[in-house]
């Protein structure tokens, strides 16, 4: 259990207190019905499975603004009367929040925790404060960095791209901003830097170089790669795939683009995936199949856990409350082996109409147990034996004679085409799609 503090005078949500786990009776909206952090699936707790990361930009920073009309939200926090005090105040904020919800993690862009400088010194400066603030925070309620990262997307010097953007002048001051926040990582303990390469990518084909451009970030991540390691980060550097938006192509595309450069740069021995769900189906895949693209290449690394929406086509960054989702994801996770010193971080936010300070709680505490009902649903389907006999069956002709000789490369093509002379039309063999989604199904009202 995270310590709760509040620092100085103020509690920014008074009347809420610690949250505790209740069990599937309880009506509290402010209680915790399937995540009991303490409870051991599958020889793990609950908190070692999952992870939880809650983000500091949606939750402490935006304000539920879209291009239609301003922010919606009034923070208590964002009153003070400088960015300075602002940013203090923002900081305690968000302890008071991870520690009474209870959650293990956290994670920020450099300028959430500080504001920009009009300089590259006075931001280093400002972050470094910023920091040190964070780090006491950190030590006083027990909650650790999953990751840091800079944001290289908002400030419109970043237009045309960061690492990618044709002016070099543009990409030094897009590496200041890399190496403050890999020195902010280390300093807070961070056990992984995040790269999303928001603007990485182009709005036309035609006024691009795009071999330059991959082959600029490709020397970019190497640079922040070496420079993080000289400093002692021994985390792991993760990249964050997503399709567009803002840009109209981004070059992470996806899971398996993202796995094909990094194998491409040797980049694969020091970067893993972060997959956010809401960018795997802009890409037109589903989360799991993200999921299943980098843990298949051992390089899942983390969890950006939001959901979009099935009627519309951008990032809503919804919480994740939709249960196969969970199910899906989590049978990825267990099956790869777990999350290591990755986590599952909640980068959403709650909608623009939500307004009440309680529902920021409401909103993670269903996040909580949406991941771990699918924890608990997804230990029970991988136990099932029907489930791994119908798999192994599917792929039975693998395991010995021809097959077999063929997975080790010791048929060429001639040989394959006689055997399929001599044996004639294979059979129908069913793939039990429905047989399977009903066994889950099963699973799913059985807890
Ligand atoms: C935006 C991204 C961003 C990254 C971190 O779509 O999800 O928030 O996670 O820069
Ligand atoms: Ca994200
Ligand atoms: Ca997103």
């Amino acid at each position: 259990m995270r310590r709760t503090v509040f620092i100085g005078e103020r509690e920014y949500f008074p009347g809420i207190g610690q949250i505790q786990y209740e069990g599937r009776e309880s009506d509290n909206p402010l209680a915790f019905k399937s995540y009991d952090p303490t409870r051991v699936v599958a020889g793990k707790t609950m908190e070692e499975h999952l992870r939880f990361a809650a983000c500091y930009w949606h939750s402490f920073c935006a304000t539920g603004a879209d291009p239609f009309g301003p922010g919606t939200r009034v923070h208590p926090w964002a009153t003070g009367k400088t960015p300075r005090d602002r940013s203090r105040e923002r900081v305690d904020a968000a302890f008071e929040f991870f520690s009474k919800l209870n959650i293990p993690f956290w994670c920020f862009h450099d300028f959430d925790l500080a504001f920009e400088g009009g300089t590259v010194s006075e931001s280093e400066q400002n972050l470094c404060e910023m920091v040190e603030l964070a780090r006491e925070r950190q030590d006083a309620t027990g909650v650790s960095l999953l990751w840091g990262t800079a944001n290289l997307f908002s400030h419109p010097r970043y237009m045309n791209g960061a690492s990618t953007n044709p002016d070099f002048a543009v990409v030094t001051y897009a590496a200041a901003q890399v190496k403050a926040a890999l020195d902010a990582t280390v300093e807070l303990g961070g056990s992984n830097y995040v790269f999303w390469g928001g603007r990485e990518g182009y709005a036309c084909l035609q006024n691009t170089d795009t071999r330059r451009e991959l082959e600029h970030m490709a020397i970019f991540l190497e640079r922040a790669r070496d420079y993080g390691r000289s400093i002692g980060f021994d985390g792991t550097f993760l990249i964050e795939p997503k399709p567009m938006e803002p840009m109209k192509h981004q070059y992470d595309f996806d899971a398996q683009t993202v796995i094909g450069f990094l194998r491409h740069h040797g980049l694969a021995g020091d970067f893993k995936l972060n997959v956010e769900a809401n960018h795997a189906t802009l890409a037109g895949h589903s989360f799991a199949h993200d999921l299943r693209m980098a843990a298949d290449a051992g390089l899942l690394g983390s969890i950006d856990a939001n959901r979009g929406d099935p009627q519309n086509g951008w990032d809503t960054d919804q919480f994740p409350l939709d249960l196969y989702d969970c199910v899906h994801g989590m049978m990825v996770v267990l099956e790869a082996g777990g999350l290591g010193d990755g986590g599952l971080n909640f980068d959403a936010k709650v909608r623009r109409e939500s307004t009440d300070p309680e529902d920021l709680f409401i909103a993670h505490i269903g996040g909580m147990d949406s991941w771990a009902r699918g924890l608990l649903v997804a230990e029970r389907v991988l136990a099932d034996a029907r489930l791994t006999e119908l798999i192994g069956d599917r792929y039975r002709s693998f395991d010995s004679g021809a097959g077999a000789r063929f997975e080790r490369r010791d048929l060429d093509l001639v040989a394959l085409r006689d055997l399929a002379a001599s044996a004639g039309q294979p059979e129908a063999r069913s793939g039990k799609q429905e047989l399977v989604e009903n066994l889950i199904n099963d699973h799913i009202v059985a807890g």
